[in-house]
């Protein structure tokens, strides 16, 4: 059971959607960060010119980089810097190094109590792993995925060790792709789940139009056909971004213009709306990869390299977008509904199947409505109002969810570099580039 204090914080936290940006265990040179390294990061966000609120911190692991299973120095960084975490227990590194997250998160609850325990809005146990288990992922690389019945598992595994602690209904999920989750033989994962996060990229979707103008198109699809793939169940956007330099793929080009318009298109009517960890505050410290993602550039600074103020942003919604929002919920705390347009379409794909995704399955989430489902720390319940707008729609009136699939080509390749699972668990540079993969081969 929660305790009082932990309730409190639920309840406070409860009422407003999560923003925040994905932090890597590591610099780009494999060297440890520190808790100071992750206090200057959290700070920053926090701080950031034209915004607010970008105080959650998404995890990629639980342990300290360079140690076996101690906990991860973001912990008491983010109690220090009243950060809160959705927490990442690695995934991929077998039995074994799952023992050691887990052993880590215990130890964590058992350190820091209540401090820690209240700032937690959810755990993801894995990133990626499904896709890197797919076709797609083992001919992009030789990075190691999990199977579904193993996530399925490990799922349990973590509820198992967090009963009866302070971390006790935490909400539990697991991130990946979105071709990952509309494939029907993951589903042991998406029951095994209470949210789903979704990770996705136009700027590497290169098979087809995804010039900067496309891109708030490619990416409501994608969260449309995992919200229809998710049974209802809460989607979080986990990584999502585009990036200040690298090469123009397809026809996407890697810019602070254009990252400032993915911001402001994509981003800025989610914020509020919807939970959203962006890809990322900084992945170019001290070397800049290519393409680098980092808002900020390879400086920490709360000055951004483009402007991040959402004001004036003109969203196309089609009535004013305010999003549902119910008080109630079982348990603690408030719910509150986030869903998305309700999608109606034709896929022009006749044939074939856009990178392994079986076209009947994509006909059948072109044509569903979503329904809206609660967001929630710890608490659940049913969403209800109404109102239309780019995401939010309580009532399924949302209208402007008309979009034209795309005519798929599946015979792309790609040369994008990959490295060992060591750089992954780091979450900077490879996770991106894992999460980008599908893309190019999805679609
Ligand atoms: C901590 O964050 C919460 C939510 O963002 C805010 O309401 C509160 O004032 C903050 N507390 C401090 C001490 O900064
Ligand atoms: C679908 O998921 C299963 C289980 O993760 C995996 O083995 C299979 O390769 C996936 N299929 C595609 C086309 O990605
Ligand atoms: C909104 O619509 C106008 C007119 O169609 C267009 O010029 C503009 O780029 C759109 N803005 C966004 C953010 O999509
Ligand atoms: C009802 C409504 O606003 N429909 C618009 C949805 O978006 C498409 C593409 O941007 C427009 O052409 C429609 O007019």
């Amino acid at each position: 059971m929660h305790t009082a204090a932990s309730l409190l914080a639920l309840a406070s936290t409860a009422s407003a959607s999560l923003m925040g940006f994905n932090y890597g265990s590591t610099f780009t040179t494999g060297a440890a960060k520190v808790q100071s390294d992750f206090e200057a990061e959290f700070t920053t966000a926090a701080n950031l010119k034209g915004t607010s609120g970008f105080t959650s911190a998404r995890l990629y692991t639980t342990v300290q980089a360079g140690t076996a299973s101690d906990p991860i120095s973001a912990i008491p960084a983010a109690i220090k810097t009243n950060t809160t975490l959705l927490l990442g227990l690695w995934a991929s590194g077998g039995d074994t190094s799952f023992a050691n997250e887990i052993l880590a998160l215990k130890a964590a609850i058992q350190q820091y109590g209540d401090a820690f325990t209240s700032i937690v809005d959810g755990i993801s146990v894995g990133s990626e792993d499904l896709y890197r288990n797919s076709p797609e992922g083992i001919e992009a690389g030789s990075y190691v995925g999990t199977n579904p019945d193993t996530l399925a598992r490990y799922i349990k595994d973590t509820k198992d060790a967090i009963t009866g602690t302070g971390l006790e209904g935490a909400p539990i999920g697991h991130v990946d792709t979105w071709t990952a989750w509309v494939n029907g033989s993951n589903q042991a994962v998406v029951d095994a789940c209470d949210w789903v996060g979704m990770d996705a990229y136009p700027y590497f979707q290169n098979t087809m139009a995804n010039d900067i103008t496309e891109s708030k198109s490619l990416f409501e699809e994608a969260l449309q056909k995992t919200q229809s793939a998710s049974g209802g169940k809460a989607v979080w956007i986990t990584e999502t971004g585009h990036p200040v330099s690298g090469d123009t793929v397809g026809q996407s080009v890697a810019s602070p213009e254009n990252a400032e318009t993915y911001w402001k298109t994509v981003g800025c009517p989610m914020f509020g709306q919807m939970n959203v960890w962006w890809y990322t505050l900084q992945d170019a410290a001290p070397d800049t990869p290519s393409p680098s993602f980092g808002i900020v550039g390879s400086t920490l600074s709360t000055t951004p390299l483009f402007d991040l103020s959402c004001k004036n942003v003109q969203t196309n919604s089609s009535s004013s977008a305010t999003s549902p929002s119910a008080t109630s919920g079982s348990g603690s705390g408030s719910a509150s509904a986030s869903s998305g347009a309700s999608a109606t379409g034709s896929n022009q794909n006749s044939g074939g199947s856009p990178g392994g995704v079986p076209s009947a399955q994509i006909s059948i989430q072109e044509s569903a409505t979503v329904t809206p489902s609660a967001v929630s720390p710890y608490a659940t319940g049913t969403g209800s109002g109404s109102g239309a707008g780019s995401y939010g729609s309580g009532s399924g009136s949302s209208t402007n969810g008309t979009f034209t699939a795309p005519s798929a080509s599946a015979s792309a390749t790609s040369t994008i570099p990959v490295g060992d699972a060591a750089d992954l668990r780091s979450g900077g540079f490879g996770a991106a580039f894992i999460a980008i993969m599908v893309a190019i081969f999805a679609l």
